[in-house]
């Protein structure tokens, strides 16, 4: 298998967690710059985005939690979904939307620069961010010490990445029940080398 991804890319690094938490621990990795046009990742995926996995047998898996839904069909155990699936996906859904509204506030950067953060789109973003943080922190189960749930990675992901591109936000609410998970998550060596970093 072969693995593309980037170092920052909360998306890849959720592929690369659960991939090591299913005891895929010896893929091949390609690191690309995703908005370089890479002519290998494009071959392959024609969004050229991170995370694309590529089976043994060629197929070419986009998205992060297609992987983890492959995974759990191909792996079934252990199982990222914990005992109450629906709790956790749920959970892991308010986790993406914390995710998505940090890389689309980048994207809006890279097209309007920082004044896209005051404008009405912008401050959407912020609000998903600043909510979802808060209802994450409101609604956690403190993970055990077995493989960490599909919820537990992505909120441990989503606020992990938030941290680290708005290092000087004044605006990222107290979260201390979140923090003691992203604690505890940093025991884990698929969550510690994955850590972001430029
Ligand atoms: N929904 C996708 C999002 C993947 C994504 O947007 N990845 C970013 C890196 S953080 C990327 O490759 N961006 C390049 C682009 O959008 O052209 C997932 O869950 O995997």
């Amino acid at each position: 298998m072969k693995l593309f991804i980037n170092t920052t890319s909360p998306y890849a690094r959720i592929a690369r967690i659960a991939l090591w938490e299913k005891g895929f621990r010896d893929i091949e990795t390609r690191i690309v710059d995703p908005w370089g046009d890479d002519a290998d990742l494009l071959a392959v995926n024609p969004a050229a985005r991170v995370p694309t996995l590529v089976t043994d047998d060629g197929q070419a898996l986009a998205e992060s939690l297609l992987i983890v839904l492959w995974l759990e069909a191909v792996r079934p155990e252990p199982t990222l979904l914990g005992g109450d699936a629906a709790r956790g996906v749920a959970r892991a859904g308010t986790a993406m939307g914390v995710i998505d509204a940090a890389v689309h506030t980048l994207i809006g950067r890279k097209i309007a620069g920082l004044s896209f953060d005051g404008s009405p789109v912008g401050l959407r973003r912020q609000r998903s961010m600043i909510e979802g943080l808060k209802r994450l922190d409101a609604d956690l189960s403190e993970p055990g010490d077995g493989t960490p749930t599909l919820a537990a990675i992505t909120a441990a992901v989503a606020l992990d990445y938030v941290q680290f591109r708005f290092p000087q936000a004044g605006w990222i609410p107290p979260v201390p029940r979140l923090e003691r998970l992203q604690q505890r998550m940093r025991t884990r060596p698929s969550v510690e080398q994955t850590r972001p970093h430029a």
